[in-house]
C-alpha cells in the first residue's frame, strides 16, 4: 500500500524521516510545503523542503532546527560586510544547496525535478516532492499589510499580531506531478498529516486547487498526528496564531481546522483529557508521546500513524 505524507519543515520533517525509515521508497511519497519559499539576494529558498531533505540525509542541524549541521557562516560574515541584508541566516554549506537550486531554475528545470535531482544526490531513496511546481507564497496578513513568510518568521520574529494567512499564487498552482500521481494511485492506503502548523505549513497544500476534495473523496484513512504537545505549539508559532485568530490553542482547532477531511487524531500524552471531547466529534483517537529527540521516536511514532491507518508494518 501506498502512503502519501503531508509536511512543513521541522517537525513534520521528523515524522517525515520517521516515514522514510519505515516505509520502503516505492511505497511512500513525501508532499512538502512550498508556501515558506522565497527569493532572497537573487537565490529561491525552500526551507520546508530542505528541511525534509537534510533530516532524511541525516545533514540536519537538530539543535537550530532547520539548515546543516557542522555549518560555517563566512560567506554571510561577508555579506554583512558588503552592507547587503542578513536577516536570514545563509550558511555556507547550505548555500550550496541554494545555489544549485536556483541555477537549475534558471535553466528551466521544474522545481520537482531539481528536488528530486538534489535529494537523490544526497543519496535519499525517498521521493521528496514539492507540493506544486509553481510558486505560492504564504503571507501573513497584519495591521501594517501582508507580510511575506520569512519577513513574518524570521525578520520580524513573528511579532505582529496576525489577522490572517493567505496563500499567493494557491488557484493558479497545479499541484506537482507526483502530488496529482499519489492522490489518484490505486494502491493508495494512508494519508499522514505530519506535525506541522496546520494553518502556516499544511494549509497550502490543501489550498491547491482539487487536492482537498481529492483527499476527501478517497476511501483512505487520514491520520493527522497534532502539532501541539500539553495544549501548547511545541516550537514556532502556531500557539500565538491560533489566539490572535480567536481559535483555542487546543486539539479541537486542529480537528475543527482539518474538518471532515481528518478521520484519525494523534494526540500527545499530556493532552490525554482532550481524548474525550475529540471522540465525541466522530475522531479516533490515538494517545501517545509524540515529542521527537531521536532517530527512535521519529520511527515508533512512524509506525503508530500507519498503524492507526491500518497499514502494517
Ligand atoms: N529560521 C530562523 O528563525 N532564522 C533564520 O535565519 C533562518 C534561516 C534559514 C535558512 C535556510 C532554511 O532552510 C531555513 C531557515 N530558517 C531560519 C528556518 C525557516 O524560516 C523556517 O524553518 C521555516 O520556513 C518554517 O517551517
Ligand atoms: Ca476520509
Amino acid at each position: 500500500k501506498h502512503v502519501l505524507a503531508l509536511s512543513g519543515g521541522v517537525g513534520g520533517a521528523k515524522l517525515a524521516a520517521g516515514l522514510a525509515a519505515t516505509v520502503s521508497p516505492q511505497d511512500l511519497t513525501l508532499v512538502v510545503n512550498t508556501g515558506d519559499d522565497f527569493e532572497h539576494l537573487g537565490l529561491t529558498i525552500c526551507p520546508d523542503i530542505d528541511s525534509v531533505a537534510y533530516a532524511l540525509a541525516d545533514l540536519n542541524d537538530t539543535s537550530r532546527g532547520w539548515g546543516v549541521k557542522d555549518e560555517s557562516w563566512q560567506a554571510m560574515a561577508m555579506l554583512r560586510s558588503l552592507g547587503e541584508a542578513d536577516w536570514f541566516n545563509l550558511g555556507d554549506r547550505d548555500l550550496g544547496t541554494h545555489i544549485a537550486r536556483s541555477w537549475r531554475l534558471r535553466q528551466g528545470d521544474s522545481l520537482s525535478q531539481i528536488t528530486a535531482r538534489l535529494t537523490r544526490a544526497l543519496g535519499i531513496a525517498h521521493a521528496i516532492v514539492p507540493m506544486s511546481d509553481a510558486p505560492v507564497r504564504t503571507q501573513v496578513g497584519t495591521a501594517g499589510g501582508w507580510l511575506d513568510f520569512q519577513r513574518y518568521f524570521v525578520k520580524e520574529q513573528c511579532r505582529p499580531v496576525a489577522t490572517g494567512v493567505r496563500f499567493s499564487g494557491a488557484l493558479r498552482a497545479a499541484p506537482s506531478p507526483a502530488f496529482a500521481a499519489a492522490l489518484e494511485s490505486q494502491d493508495l492506503g494512508a494519508i499522514v498529516i505530519c506535525p506541522s502548523n496546520p494553518y502556516l505549513s499544511v494549509d497550502p497544500i490543501l489550498s491547491l486547487p482539487g487536492v482537498w476534495e481529492a483527499l476527501r473523496h478517497r476511501r483512505v484513512p487520514v491520520v493527522a498526528v497534532s502539532p501541539l504537545v500539553g495544549g501548547a505549539s511545541l516550537k514556532g508559532p502556531l500557539g500565538k496564531l491560533l489566539a490572535e485568530l480567536g481559535r483555542p490553542v487546543s486539539n479541537a482547532s486542529i480537528a475543527d481546522h482539518y474538518g471532515d477531511l481528518l478521520d484519525h487524531i494523534i494526540i500527545d500524552s499530556a493532552d490525554a483529557a482532550d481524548a474525550g471531547g475529540l471522540q465525541e466529534r466522530g475522531l479516533s483517537v490515538t494517545v501517545t508521546p509524540t515529542v521527537m529527540c531521536a532517530a527512535g521516536d521519529r520511527e515508533r511514532l512512524a509506525r503508530v500513524a500507519l498503524s492507526a491507518a491500518g497499514i502494517e508494518t
